[in-house]
């Protein structure tokens, strides 16, 4: 019995093996640890045609294909019964598009709090408008780039997701973290050797001075912000 309050993701997606790495590392580890469940879903087990079809040529024209609503609304219904918005759960629909809301840390804390995470992967030109409309709480975007399917988009959230679990990932880590909370870069890391052809590791972070390393980290991530991502700092004026 665990006192940990227990995540349960499912991922749909024509290619269940895109999703094998969640197998690995700190997420794998997670779901061995029994902090997360994960299971992912083969979209094809809910056609009912011989062939197996998800995709279909969009109406109105255009290229490329659009996936059909039948086998997501099957999927749907049977992993969540009715949509989330109408049953007022702690369940989320997330579907991954170029056109979403873009994902963030902030984001990731919201997803991290609730019981129930279903991830549609689609691929093509994208799922049926009226699966959406219907049925989806999320519509985010990875970032303003377009990816071939939803896939890496569902990996790259699952894992800024499950970091956020309390007690996936330990105390002393979860402290560099706070840095991005914070609206932040994160400072240099070293480690040994002391020196590596001439490149020396800040004396400040053998000094054993730790108020002093403190003020250095904190005018690393500074500087590193300015110069990187001004568009996290306040309007210097
Ligand atoms: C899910 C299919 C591929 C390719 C149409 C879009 C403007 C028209 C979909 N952050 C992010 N990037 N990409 C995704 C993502 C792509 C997906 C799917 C997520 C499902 N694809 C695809 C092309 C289009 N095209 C850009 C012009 C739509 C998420």
């Amino acid at each position: 019995m665990s006192a940990t309050p227990h995540l349960k993701i499912d991922v749909v997606t024509i290619f269940p093996a895109y999703l094998d790495a969640l197998r690995l590392a700190l997420v794998g580890k997670s779901v061995e640890r029994g902090l997360v469940e994960v299971a992912v879903h083969d979209l094809r087990d809910w056609t009912t045609d011989v062939h197996r079809t998800v995709d279909d040529s969009p109406y109105g024209g255009g290229g490329g294909m659009v996936m059909r609503p039948e086998p997501w609304w099957r999927a749907l219904t049977d992993l969540v019964g009715e949509p989330p918005r109408i049953s007022g759960s702690r369940t989320r629909i997330v579907v991954p598009t170029p056109s979403g809301r873009r994902f963030d840390h902030g984001y990731a804390a919201e997803l991290a709090e609730t019981d129930h995470l279903v991830f549609c992967a689609g691929r093509y030109e994208g799922i049926d408008q009226r699966v959406i409309d219907h049925w989806a709480t999320d519509v985010i975007s990875l970032g303003d780039y377009v990816l071939s399917g939803g896939e890496v988009a569902v990996l790259a959230m699952t894992e800024a997701v499950v970091r956020l679990i309390p007690g996936v990932v330990g105390n002393a880590e979860s402290v560099i973290d706070d840095s991005f909370a914070a609206g932040l870069l994160e400072a240099p890391v070293y480690t040994r050797p002391d020196v590596i052809e001439g490149y020396e590791v800040p004396a400040v972070l053998r000094s054993g001075d730790h108020a002093a390393i403190g003020a250095w980290r904190r005018d690393q991530a500074l500087a590193k912000t300015r110069e990187r991502r001004p568009d996290l700092l306040p309007p210097a004026n």
